[in-house]
């Protein structure tokens, strides 16, 4: 059986702006150098498409600096789109502009109403329910739209807390299987995961817990070698991919991407 919660037909990505250098960030920790962040989006690309699935990259938006990290903008499901409503109010134009460009693959889209917010790096999509991270981005009116919206595809929608002073909630965790998830300890150690297996990232590595799985492969970021050894042994395919300057951003892996899988087209 397939699994649809990491295999996929299709992946959004978008390019780099170079208003990159104003994206949002907790710490600054440093500018992102542009070049390096497009060399290690290409190979993030790549990745992805090595894996036999059609990767869509969308032009820069240099009005939304942010706009690089396309997963806060859209929820995709195999039967419809969700488009996302971020709190983050530099960041609210890129959902309306992601629209015309799910068009091209479904039929169904729907638009998370006020006054609500959700943002798409807080909500893990698992094989039998998706799970949303209250956080500084996403409050409990946004994830009562998404539980509405997603009712009428079948949908469970369960309410988690992303752990405080942390981004989002895959800031944090990742799906690796339909059985297995990895977590950072501070997220694992409130009970969200119960009932799933849990990888814990190793001891100063919580940076790394935002990977993805993607059909064949775990996409990590690159510097974590013992959750890479770990993940390695625990028998999945991963790929280091570099990501120094999208860390500066508090971006990761699944940021990067919408990963889908659309239904026909009517
Ligand atoms: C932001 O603060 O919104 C961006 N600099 C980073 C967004 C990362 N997205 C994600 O974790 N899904």
């Amino acid at each position: 059986m397939t699994a649809k919660s990491y295999s996929f037909t299709h992946a959004i990505t978008r390019k780099p702006s170079r208003s990159i250098i104003n994206g949002l960030r907790a710490v600054d920790t440093g500018t992102p150098d542009l070049d390096l962040f497009c060399r290690h989006h290409d190979d993030y690309i790549a990745a992805l498409a090595s894996t036999g699935a059609t990767i869509t990259t969308l032009e820069a938006l240099e009005d939304f600096p942010d706009a690089v990290f396309v997963e806060d903008a859209a929820l995709c499901l195999p039967e419809g789109a969700v488009i996302m409503r971020p709190g983050a109010p530099t960041r609210l134009g890129e959902a309306a502009a992601i629209r015309s460009d799910l068009a091209r693959f479904y039929d169904e889209i729907v638009p998370v109403e006020g006054p609500g917010f959700i943002e798409g790096g807080d909500i893990l999509t698992t094989e039998h329910e998706i799970l949303v991270g209250q956080s500084a981005r996403t409050n409990s009116a946004g994830i009562a739209e998404l539980r509405r919206i997603t009712a009428r595809w079948g949908y469970r929608v369960r309410e988690v807390q992303t752990p405080p002073d942390v981004l989002h909630f895959k800031t944090d965790c990742s799906l690796l299987d339909a059985e297995t998830i990895l977590a950072a300890p501070r997220l694992s150690g409130t009970g969200c995961f119960d009932g799933l297996r849990v990888l814990q990232t190793a001891d100063g590595e919580d940076a790394c817990a935002n990977a993805i799985r993607f059909n064949n492969l775990v996409l990590m970021p690159a510097g974590f070698a013992r959750t890479a050894d770990m993940l390695a042994d625990h028998g999945y395919d991963v790929r280091e991919i570099g990501n120094s300057e999208a860390a500066k951003l508090d971006g990761g892996m699944s940021c990067l991407s919408l990963r889908f899988s659309p239904p026909p087209k009517q």
